[in-house]
């Protein structure tokens, strides 16, 4: 044990105290451009969320219904919304979005704004409440396990093949009281969904919609609620529905640009004035709706999708569509743990644990706040901030040992904004000196992965940020093992 000599302690009490002291004034980073509200950067760390499809085409085998299916074709034989919660949970999701009303119009919910609903199936008599269900699901599973509480979201088409008042001017006053009755009744929602699709409704016009009367009714009955269209505002449309957002992703679009439906999807817009990150909506089957035929996507599929979307700075919405008991199907479920499992066999371990981490960083010297360090912490809100207003950096880990890894995850601290825009990553190979290319790219945002043809052994790993908008900050710089090695 080290004995300090008493005359030398107070001195040292009061040199760690001025330390800390300085730390805790060294002034906060100027946050960048577009910046994200708190419950945008909630969401973006759910990373992945279950969107169901269950409604008349579950029964009928269409994706789009017709919107004159008798209300008695909706007839669950079993439906148990905590069964669709258990598997949430189970995958590591962290919300649920259900399709309130498809294009069909038919609701899951007894909606006064409507006939078409629930209320005149022969469906538990009538009596029967989809949103509630999955409501009291929720709940009881946040009561539960508060520590991994799932979010409930809503889809609500505002085409509707059904209802009377559609293509007349009525029908925005409806379809905004339509979405009072959801989020007052089964709020709050963490998310909204509105479809883009806008067709013929049974007048054969189409409707001029009101967004900021939707957008606005969703927001006041749910603050805070993240809104998902075309272009936002909360979060925007990916542009495909095949699983992948560009390798270069900014989360902020030009509210107001020419073409900014197509142009903006897939990659967004540097500088863009409003943060709108993509959110990748793809299904585990061919199909939105459950059709008896479809079988799940298989795990290799699952992680390029994963790899495409969550870790190019998107948010993957994986719709896992209910069968016609009104269960997720047992193929599904399987799937869906062993796609968990294999996340979890990845990320799990992270090879740059231990590392010593060197760069410039502002307070060097002075306090640890900033310190490059921070970048293999686990913590969400300590990072690495260099010290200058330079928009190059550059960041190395030294390792006690070889590390062999061939995925390699880094995050920018997205509260602050959205910064790096072109970066580079070399290796060290053990007893050598020449630094190797091992990967570059373009945007980071809340997360970039990558992961590289085969796997490198590595005694130094070094981060090369050559442009970015603003001084960089990077909250995480994580190495992983995806490849089974091979036992020969
Ligand atoms: C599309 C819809 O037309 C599909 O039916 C599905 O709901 C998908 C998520 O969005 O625009």
């Amino acid at each position: 044990m080290m004995h300090v000599r008493s005359s030398f302690f107070p001195i040292l009490v009061a040199m760690a105290l001025f330390a800390t002291s300085c730390g805790d004034s060294l002034p906060e980073p100027e946050p960048f451009g577009a910046l994200p509200t708190p419950e945008q950067v909630k969401w973006q760390r759910m990373e992945i969320n279950m969107f169901c499809h269950f409604g008349p085409n579950t029964f009928s085998g269409r994706e789009w219904g017709l919107g004159t299916e008798a209300e008695d074709l909706f007839d669950p034989t079993a439906m148990d919304c905590r069964q669709w919660v258990d598997v949430a949970a189970q995958a590591g999701m962290g919300g649920i979005i259900i399709t309130a009303k498809h294009h069909d119009g038919f609701c899951l919910w007894p909606s006064k704004q409507s006939s078409h609903t629930v209320a005149q199936s022969c469906w538990q008599q009538g009596g029967g409440d989809v949103l509630r269900s999955l409501r009291q699901a929720i709940d009881a599973h946040n009561d539960s396990a508060p520590q991994h509480p799932l979010g409930m979201g809503v889809y609500v088409s505002p085409w509707d093949r059904n209802h009377p008042a559609y293509g007349t001017d009525g029908y925005n006053a409806v379809f905004a009281a339509t979405l009072e009755e959801v989020h007052s009744l089964y709020g709050p929602m963490f998310e909204q969904w509105f479809d883009g699709a806008n067709g013929e409704g049974p007048n054969g016009k189409r409707q001029q919609y009101d967004w900021p009367l939707f957008n606005g009714t969703a927001s006041r009955l749910s603050p805070g609620c993240v809104i998902f269209s075309d272009v936002g505002p909360g979060c925007r449309w990916v542009g495909n529905e095949e699983g992948h957002a560009d390798a270069t992703n900014w989360s902020t679009i030009a509210v107001g640009a020419d073409e900014r439906r197509t142009a903006q999807a897939g990659c967004g817009v540097l500088g863009g004035d409003t943060w709108a990150p993509a959110e990748v909506d793809v299904s585990i089957r061919a199909g939105w709706f459950w059709h008896q035929e479809e079988q799940p996507k298989s795990l290799d599929e699952l992680m390029v999708i994963y790899f495409n979307s969550v870790g190019r700075n998107g948010l993957l919405l994986l719709n896992v569509p209910p069968d016609n008991r009104g269960l997720i199907p047992a193929e599904d479920s399987l799937r869906l743990v062993e796609f968990r499992r294999e996340r979890d066999r990845i990320f799990g371990t992270d090879l740059a644990a231990g590392a010593i981490v060197s760069a410039s960083y502002y307070g060097d010297g002075r306090s640890q706040k900033y310190a490059p360090q921070n970048v293999i912490d686990t913590s969400y809100h300590t990072y690495w901030l260099p010290d200058s207003n330079a928009t190059r950096a550059m960041l190395t880990l030294t390792f006690d040992s070889p590390r062999l890894f061939d995925v390699i995850c880094l995050q920018e601290y997205i509260p602050l904004g959205q910064r790096v825009s072109r970066f580079r990553l070399e290796y060290l190979a053990p007893g050598s000196n020449t630094w190797q290319p091992l990967a570059e790219g373009t945007t980071i945002g809340y997360k970039r992965l990558l992961r590289l043809p085969t796997a490198v052994t590595a005694s130094q790993v070094r981060l090369c940020i050559d442009a970015a908008l603003a001084t960089p900050i990077l909250n995480r710089l994580s190495l992983h093992l995806a490849s089974v090695p091979n036992c020969e």
